[in-house]
Order: C-alpha cells, then structure tokens, then sequence
C-alpha cells in the first residue's frame, strides 16, 4: 500500500495514470474547466499542475476519476474486491466453533492494521507556521464555480474529538477560505463532528485539526459513513493493510496522519456562526448562504515540498462518483446482514447519491419489496435521505441501467406499484416543499405474484436457449461477422 501522496503520484506516473501540466493556470476556475473536461471525458489520467498562479505548490486532481484509479488507490483491481475484502472479514469474525478460530487467526494482519500508532516525528510538520505567520492564501485553494463564496477546501480530513468518549472523529466537510487564518466549518446537522461540537459547552473552544494530502485509502476513508463512535482511520488502517501512523499535533490535542501533506490546527468558537456559500455542490446546482462555525486556523504545518490535493464537485458524473462508488460497494456486506434479502444495488452517477438507488432482491413473501424500502429509509446517515428507491428482483443486473430501467417500465403499474412516504430529506433537496422535509418515492419493480393480488401469469422473459446460444458460438467463424460476438 501507499505510504503517502508521494508514493501514490509516483505509481500513477509509471502506471501512465498521471499527466504533469507545466503552463500556468489560475486556480479560479481554470482548474475545474480544465478538470471537469477531463472528467466528463471518462478516460484522462490525474492532472498535477506544477505552475498554478499566486502559490508556491503543485496541485493535484483528478487522482479519484476512473474506477480503475479508485480501485488502486485502495489497493485492490476492482472495486468490487472491497466487497469480498470486508465479507471475508466479517465471516472470520463471526464465531461458532472453537475451530473458527483458526480461521481468524489468518485475519490477524488485518485486525491488527485497524489500530493507528502514534509516531513522534513526522513528516507532516516538517514545516511549522504559527499565528501571523499563517497565510491560507498562499495554498492553492480553487474556488470552483462563477456564483461560489469564495474559493473552498474540498477534501480535507477533519479531526474533531468527542468531548465524552475522546474519541477522534474525522469527517469531510467543504471549508470556505474568508481569509488568511479562517474558513467556513460546513459540518451538516446529522454530520459526528457537529455532533462533537454540540456535546460541548456552550462557550467553549473546539480543538479541530484539519489533514491535508495522504495516502489516498486514509483520504478515501475520511468520507465513509461508519457508525458514530467508529474511527475512520481504523477503516484507512483495514484499507492500508498497514495501520495508521498518527503524530500529536503542535498546538491542539488531536492526533493527525503523520504522512499528511498540510495539516491546519486551529479551533472552532462554539456559538460562532459567520454566512457560508454559495457553494456549486454535487448535485449540479448552487446551494443557498447559511450561517455555519468558522475555523481559527492557530497553526499550519506542512511537509518541505507538499502538493494540495483537491477535487471539485458539480454536475455529475465527477470524481465523487467513484469515491461514492467505493463506499457503495464496501458497505453492501453491512447492508446484507441487515436486510440479507439484498442482492446488490446501485447509486447511479445521475442520482447525486442522495436522490436514487436501485436494489435488487430474492423476493420470497409478498409486499417484500416494500419493507425493504422501509428497512433502508429507516437506517441511519445517508440512507434514510435517499429519495428514489427502485426495488427489482434478483435476476436483474442492478449496474446495468439498460436492463433496470427496462425492467421498471415494462413491470410497474403506477396504481399498484408505487410507495409515497413523507420524511426527513437531504439538506441539499431543493425540490423539496421544506427545506429538509419532503416525500420519498419508492417502486416496486418485482414480479407480482398471485398473493399481491396478481392472478393472470407473470409473462417469462423471451431469451434465447442456451443449446441454441451455444451452436451459434461454435459456428461463429462460419458467419463471418468478426470474433466481437462470439462471447
Ligand atoms: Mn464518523
């Protein structure tokens, strides 16, 4: 696994996977024409720009946006190997007989990598800036959009501790740059660090500690959605195959990756509130101005020649899909063993995430599809937000999005097979007749059977049989068409 950002860059450039840009570029909005170009393209390397006006450091993007670079940024060939990783582990930990033990004792390497250790040097603070001497706009933050506030921080890892437990948090949350030693802190109501904040005394001073740049499976893991109380760099650490190294951070009681490129120690005034946005966001559109804390940034430390790593968000598909991807398909074994009639699903790029999900099911009573509905509206994070649920059964290839949408609208009967259910939404639904309140959508794409009041025959699928499929694969060269069909 990766050490750190270094290392990764070094193996994209000799995987091909990196492209250095030379020619100067101004970080308001040349960066995201010329990124999102690449993006929308689907195949470009990773972009490091080496000249970006008005800063001393390259920036680098793009590193997240083709699913094969996903998937070696987390150390495995494709994503779906996440899935068989964690499925593995949960059955190791999963123990009946004394036997099973043996079988877990195979899983050593990765239960230990779950526990970060603390490093007394690191490379992180090779360069320490204190008070004045802290200037945020020498950093290359890009502000991305025509409308948006000012330029923002799009991927840090924000650490925050529980004022209870003390047990560290790290989150994503976009900071808007006002100036040279403070930002916006965007922490949403249902995010743990905002839950940190409102755990802790009406007038106190909250230690945060924001990391930028590391190795990408710690990056990766600061926007997963584990449980409260859970650590992502446990789940960096599982990523790595290797734990954590953290350093005790100069002037806060937080502990930061010791590998990371910047960090930013500082603290946020509870009470404090300062107009934030707006913001293009990732559903395409700008969200509104809101108040939201502000971060005093006391201390910046960074590495002698670090890189901004950053990305940008907004009409789909863009970087986040596959980090979005990636969190898909590790979660799927947790969702399995909550709902286990769940096959697979899908987060559509065009759905942002929070507005459709297709889940395909082993459907075995009748209204099955329904309380998986419920069962996924009712979980907790991002879930219970999603405003489309299109249920479908087992037989049916979730990813493909042909088959899906086919099958939705050759099996659903509006008057039947529709669910409306009125419920808390996403903060950034601006369809939504309230702002956070508004009507979910759930359809019921399965076969009706004769116990959901279906009495005429369920019509078969037309498909072709498999001895005629296979003589026609035998005979292919016979046809002359190409070897593309003969499969
Ligand atoms: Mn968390």
């Amino acid at each position: 696994m990766y050490p750190n950002l270094a290392a990764f860059i070094a193996d994209l450039r000799a995987h091909g996977e990196l492209h250095e840009i030379h020619a100067p570029v101004d970080p308001r909005y040349e960066i995201t024409e010329i990124a999102d170009r690449c993006m929308k393209r689907g195949d470009q390397p990773a972009l490091l720009f080496r000249n970006v006006r008005g800063s001393p450091f390259p920036v680098l993007i793009n590193a997240f946006a083709t699913p094969a670079r996903m998937a070696r940024a987390l150390g495995v060939a494709s994503l779906d190997d996440l899935a068989e990783r964690v499925r593995s582990l949960l059955h190791a930990v999963r123990l009946r007989r004394l036997s099973d033990l043996v079988g877990l004792l195979g899983h050593l390497r990765d239960l230990r990598a779950l526990i970060p250790r603390t490093v007394s040097r690191a490379a992180c603070q090779e360069v320490i800036l204190t008070n004045d001497e802290v200037d945020l706009r020498r950093l290359p933050i890009l502000t991305t959009w025509p409308l948006d506030g000012g330029p923002y921080i799009t991927l840090p890892l924000v650490f925050t501790k529980d004022p209870v437990s003390g047990s560290q948090n790290v989150g994503m949350y976009r900071m808007q740059v006002y100036d040279a030693r403070t930002t916006g802190m965007h922490w949403q109501r249902h995010k743990h660090g905002r839950e940190h904040q409102e755990a802790s005394p009406a007038a106190a001073r909250i230690p945060v500690a924001v990391a930028l740049g590391a190795d990408p499976a710690t990056v990766y893991a600061g926007s997963a959605p584990l449980p409260a109380g859970v650590d992502e760099m446990m789940l960096a650490g599982f990523l790595r195959g290797a734990s954590v190294p953290l350093v005790a951070c100069k002037t806060v009681d937080l502990k930061v990756p010791a590998e990371a490129e910047f960090v930013l120690e500082g603290y946020v005034d509870n009470g404090e509130l300062r107009r934030e946005g707006p913001f293009g966001d990732h559903t395409g559109v700008y969200s509104p101005p809101e108040d939201y804390p502000v971060f005093h940034v006391t201390c910046l430390t960074h590495r002698r020649n670090p890189v901004y790593w950053t990305t940008i968000v907004g009409r789909p598909p863009m970087e986040d899909v596959w980090l979005g991807k990636a969190t898909e398909r590790l979660f799927l074994p947790f969702l399995q063993q909550m709902i286990p009639e769940i096959v697979d699903y899908d987060f559509p790029p065009e759905g942002v995430f929070q507005n459709l999900v297709l889940v395909s099911i082993r459907k075995r009573y009748p209204g099955q599809a329904r309380k998986v509905m419920y069962a996924l509206w009712g979980l907790g994070h991002m879930m219970m937000l999603t405003r489309t649920i299109v249920v479908v059964d087992h037989d049916v290839n979730v990813h493909d999005y042909s088959q899906t949408a086919w099958t939705v609208f050759n099996n659903v009967d509006a008057g039947r097979d529709l669910v409306l259910a009125p419920g808390p939404v996403d903060a950034l639904d601006h369809a939504a007749p309230l702002p956070l309140l508004g009507t979910k959508l759930g359809i019921d794409a399965t076969r009706k059977t004769a116990e959901e009041g279906y009495t005429r025959e369920w019509p078969l699928l037309a498909v072709m049989s498999d001895d005629v499929k296979a003589a026609v694969t035998r005979r292919w060269a016979e046809f002359g068409l190409g070897e593309w069909g003969r499969r």
